[in-house]
């Protein structure tokens, strides 16, 4: 029974194919903009709070989280977690311009936001690295 079954599952199973691959490709796309329209931007979701402000990971050549909302006069402290990378963060806008120069593996990089806007924060090494700094 299940020889004549087989070619109907594999011509079921076919066409779903391409689109769950699609669409797990699209996940994080869809998770960073459902995060910047939402949760991520509106309460800073998985930034940790500590001594020395919010701290963003580097890891896996991505920043985590992607994106925060931070108050103004708050440092946002960025650790390299990448044991064989070097990233290099910049910041470039007209109201707050700032650049680490090489970060090495395990090294922490503070920045003070001391102007209210929305920043970016893009790696010059990595340049899919992207961390959106708000703030209020
Ligand atoms: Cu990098």
């Amino acid at each position: 029974m299940r020889a004549p079954t087989l070619p109907r599952r594999l011509a079921k199973h076919r066409p779903t194919m391409p689109s769950r691959a699609l669409r797990s490709l699209n996940r994080p796309a869809l998770a960073l903009a459902a995060g910047l329209t939402t949760g991520a931007l509106a309460t800073g979701a998985l930034a940790v709070v500590g001594p020395e402000g919010y701290v963003v990971s580097q890891k896996g050549r991505a920043f985590q989280p992607g994106s925060l909302v931070v108050g103004r006069g708050d440092t946002v402290t960025i650790v390299n977690d990448d044991s064989d990378l070097l990233h290099h963060i910049y910041i470039e806008s007209e109201a707050f311009s700032f650049d680490s120069g090489d970060q090495a593996p395990g090294s922490r990089t503070p920045i003070v936001f001391r102007k209210s806007g929305t920043f970016l924060v893009l790696c010059g090494i990595h340049p899919k690295m992207k961390l959106l700094v708000r703030v209020n």
